[in-house]
């Protein structure tokens, strides 16, 4: 028996002494080293009373250490569930109680808070630090350096991504071992990705793309990673030239484009530049050309089904379009009335079927069969058209979502918090455009009859439940909500109306 996921992404590195992660300051991981640290940590964790398929529950800042842990819990055949760091107590707690977690690994700063979190659930804490220090590597010091994976199959999970949902419960996108690796084996074909190559990270690794696109694929192809904690514009403009790949959200390429110091000569040593998790605006793909030479590949993908399609490594990489299906990957559009696929060109529902779809919502089977059909179809929400030429095209959303700067905000989840704060009656929030992080969120609320709610103290609400990124950027008072004919918020009226409020000045 072998452990797949293991075996092709880290196993097969094992004794490399070549560079894996170079980090910031210049120091570099050897694929021994980062082996070593992460054999160490699956000790520390099965001593702990970890059994294969236990959920380890994460919210770390990026570091070396952090996606060791994501490589021993892989190898101790362990559930990986990372968090993102923005997220409140509040939140933190819904997704340790939902996932069942057995532990709970955290940084110092929140061990207070969570400690009683995991304590009801029965689940152990451990701590790790930015800088790498914390209860976890102290352990796992005096730990021996090798670890025998954990024999699993293809259909193991390997780990949970939470993605939220249009009635604002999130829900826990249960993935396995084959979802990952076909996926990642198919993108290092698809880009043509060797261990010549050297990708720039600044993407976080708690969503699918900073962990399983750009770090699973790095690995697959033995390729190195230069390693950064989080997008530094400064520090991008310093190490493109020592990279040969960078993978971002359009916001990334935006901030690029902005300074002059982003030049033809700063990219010359550049082979690709990939761009996906929200729209990337055309023009932003023309600008990009122009100043660079580079056409920005741009793909689609979802937490439940990693990528779905991508423009062609070779051949024309269509502005406005996500390009092909992938090898594997099978895309239909569908009448989201009646289920029946629809002509080549019409719009409709994108739904896609493949060995990357995940298996379902964790302990949410209605869920689940709402949108993963019995012939396998997942339905994904988006909303798009295939041209004549084969290009996917995305053009609109079939579920309620705000994409800024990357991150999915679900409206609804913003809406019951808004709706119990004292004098108001009702709320509706909405995405729009802004320069930065393409659509942010803005709040309209409906005050009860004769009151006035102090819109300071609704801000303040949200703040305590709800992540940063997630905050309404803008409360505005308003009389009533549009409503069409059978009473639903009209919603798209509401974006129109409002859709200059951000824009130009980008604030
Ligand atoms: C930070 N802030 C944000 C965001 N990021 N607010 C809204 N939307 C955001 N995305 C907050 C900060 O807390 C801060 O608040 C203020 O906005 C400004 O921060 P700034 O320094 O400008 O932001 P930053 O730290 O530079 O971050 C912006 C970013 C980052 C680099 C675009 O958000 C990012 O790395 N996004 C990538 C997300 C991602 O990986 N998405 C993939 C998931 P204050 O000023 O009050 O402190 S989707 C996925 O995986 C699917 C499958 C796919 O297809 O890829
Ligand atoms: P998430 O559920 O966080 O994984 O986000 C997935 C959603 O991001 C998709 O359903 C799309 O709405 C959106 N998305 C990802 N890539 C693209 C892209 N290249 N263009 C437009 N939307 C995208």
């Amino acid at each position: 028996m072998t452990n797949p996921l293991y075996d092709q992404l880290f196993g097969k590195h094992a004794g490399k002494t070549t560079p894996f992660l170079r980090l910031a300051d210049g120091s570099v991981v050897t694929h021994s080293a980062f082996l070593q640290t992460a054999a160490r940590m699956a000790h520390v964790l099965t001593q702990n009373g970890m059994q294969p398929g236990d959920r380890l529950a994460a919210q770390v800042e990026k570091s070396p250490e952090a996606l060791a842990l994501y490589a021993a819990c892989v190898q101790a055949g362990i559930v990986f569930l990372p968090l993102n760091t923005a997220y409140t107590i509040d939140e933190l707690t819904y997704f340790i109680e939902n996932s069942g977690a057995r532990m709970v690994v955290c940084d110092a700063r929140s061990e207070a808070e969570l400690a009683p979190v995991a304590e009801k659930l029965g689940a152990k804490i451990q701590t790790l630090n930015a800088d790498g220090s914390g209860t976890l590597t102290t352990q796992a010091q005096s730990m021996p350096s090798e670890f025998a994976p954990v024999p699993r199959s293809e259909d193991d999970l390997a780990a949970f991504l939470y993605t939220s949902g249009t009635t604002g419960r999130s829900k826990g996108a249960m993935l396995t071992q084959g979802n990952l690796l076909s996926n990642a084996m198919t993108l290092v074909e698809e880009w043509r990705f060797t261990e010549d190559d050297v990708l720039l990270h600044a993407l976080p690794i708690f969503h699918t793309h900073g962990l399983f696109v750009a770090t699973n694929v790095t690995l697959v192809a033995g390729s190195s990673m230069i390693f950064l904690p989080k997008f530094d514009l400064d520090r991008i403009i310093e190490l493109l030239p020592k990279a040969t790949v960078m993978m971002g959200v359009p916001t990334f390429y935006t901030r690029l484009l902005d300074d002059d110091r982003f030049t033809r000569e700063l990219t010359s040593k550049m082979r690709l530049f990939i761009s996906g998790s929200a729209p990337l605006l055309a023009e932003t793909h023309v600008q990009f050309e122009q100043r660079t030479g580079h056409r920005i590949l741009e793909r689609y993908g979802m937490t439940e089904t990693n990528m779905n399609t991508s423009n062609p490594y070779d051949g024309e990489r269509r502005a406005g379009t996500v390009g092909f299906p992938l090898p594997g990957v099978e895309l239909r559009i569908t009448d989201p009335a009646t289920g029946e696929t629809l002509p080549q060109g019409q719009i409709g529902q994108i739904e896609v079927r493949g060995a990357n779809v995940f298996k379902g919502y964790w302990q949410m089977p209605e869920k689940t069969a709402e949108e993963l059909r019995a012939d396998g179809f997942f339905i994904t929400g988006d909303l798009g058209k295939i041209d004549a030429d084969g290009y996917v095209h995305i053009v609109g959303r079939n579920k309620d979502l705000i994409i800024s700067g990357g991150y999915n905000i679900y409206p609804k989840e913003i809406e019951l918090v808004l709706d119990e704060q004292p004098g108001v009656l009702e709320s509706a929030v909405i995405g729009v455009p802004h320069a930065d992080f393409g659509e942010t969120v803005l709040g309209l609320v409906v005050p009860k009859k004769g009151e006035t709610p102090d819109l300071d103290a609704v801000m303040q609400a949200v703040t305590s439940s709800l992540a940063r990124f997630k905050h309404p950027r803008k409360l505005i008072l308003v009389d009533e909500l549009p409503r069409n004919t059978m009473g639903k918020v009209q919603k798209n009226i509401l974006r129109e109306q409002y859709a200059d409020v951000f824009a130009a000045v980008g604030n």
